[in-house]
């Protein structure tokens, strides 16, 4: 069936209204970023006592029990081998959070598909860890999702760190899977943090990026915390 020309400027609005609600429907969404250790556990939990927030943490339990595989142990044990595995694991898992419903106002996620893309598979791809067709397959990938899901997001808190102060964290910590994990390796991925966020010289920011001082023992950082309240909730 043919509509009257005349019809068609307002189908043109009609579209655009809905779009703009489907915009508004996606809750104000925040992801915080920084490196292993850089306290994003501690700063979720703070913010898992406010009201009208969705609070989604890193996956890891899926990637350390993915129907019985460790992928996390495995990729530490034998990066070459599991690096790719691994990050298609960690873009499907960060995707289902991205896109998860909610009726909440705010959404706020540890790590997201884009830290995946441009810290960890960045870093896996220059060590040689994931070769050039493999690191291709996953670029095609991340396009997709990036044009075809809502992956999009409000807002960035970078806990930023000094790679000493999160080394002697993770030692602390003692997680089985990272006592592989050597200091360079926390050294490359802060400067791929940095660089990402701080200088913005590698890749693109997805949304206005908020940087904290992570530094901070766990006594002080609750008042850097609270710096980012204002930039969450006047938004709403
Ligand atoms: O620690 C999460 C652990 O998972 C840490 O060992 C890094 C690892 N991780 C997280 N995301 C990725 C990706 N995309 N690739 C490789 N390794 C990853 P946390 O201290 O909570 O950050």
């Amino acid at each position: 069936m043919r509509l009257p020309f005349k019809l068609y400027p307002h189908i043109g609005r009609i579209i655009k209204k809905m779009a703009h609600l489907k915009e508004k429907s996606r809750p104000f969404t925040v992801i915080v970023e920084g490196n292993i250790g850089s306290g994003k556990t501690t700063f979720l939990n703070y913010f898992k006592k406010k009201k009208d927030i969705c609070v989604l943490a890193e996956p890891i339990e899926m990637w350390r029990d993915c129907n019985g595989n460790n992928l996390l142990g495995l990729l530490y044990e034998d990066p070459k081998r599991w690096s790719f595995t691994f990050q298609m694991y960690v873009l499907l898992t960060m995707m289902q959070n991205h896109t998860l419903q909610t009726s909440q106002s705010v959404k706020l996620m540890e790590r997201s598909v884009y830290s995946g893309r441009y810290c960890f598979i960045e870093k896996m791809t220059r060590e040689g860890f994931i070769s050039a067709p493999s690191a291709t397959v996953i670029d095609e990938y991340f396009d997709w999702i990036l044009k075809n899901s809502d992956v999009d997001v409000d807002l960035i808190v970078y806990l930023r760190t000094t790679p000493e102060t999160v080394y002697k964290r993770m030692i602390e910590r003692n997680r089985q899977e990272e006592k592989t994990v050597s200091f360079q390796y926390i050294r490359e991925l802060h400067e791929i943090h940095e660089n990402w966020l701080y200088h913005k010289t590698l890749h693109s920011c997805p949304a206005p990026v908020l940087v904290l001082d992570a530094n901070l023992d766990k006594q002080s950082i609750v008042r850097e915390y609270t710096k980012s309240e204002s930039h969450i909730y006047e938004k709403l």
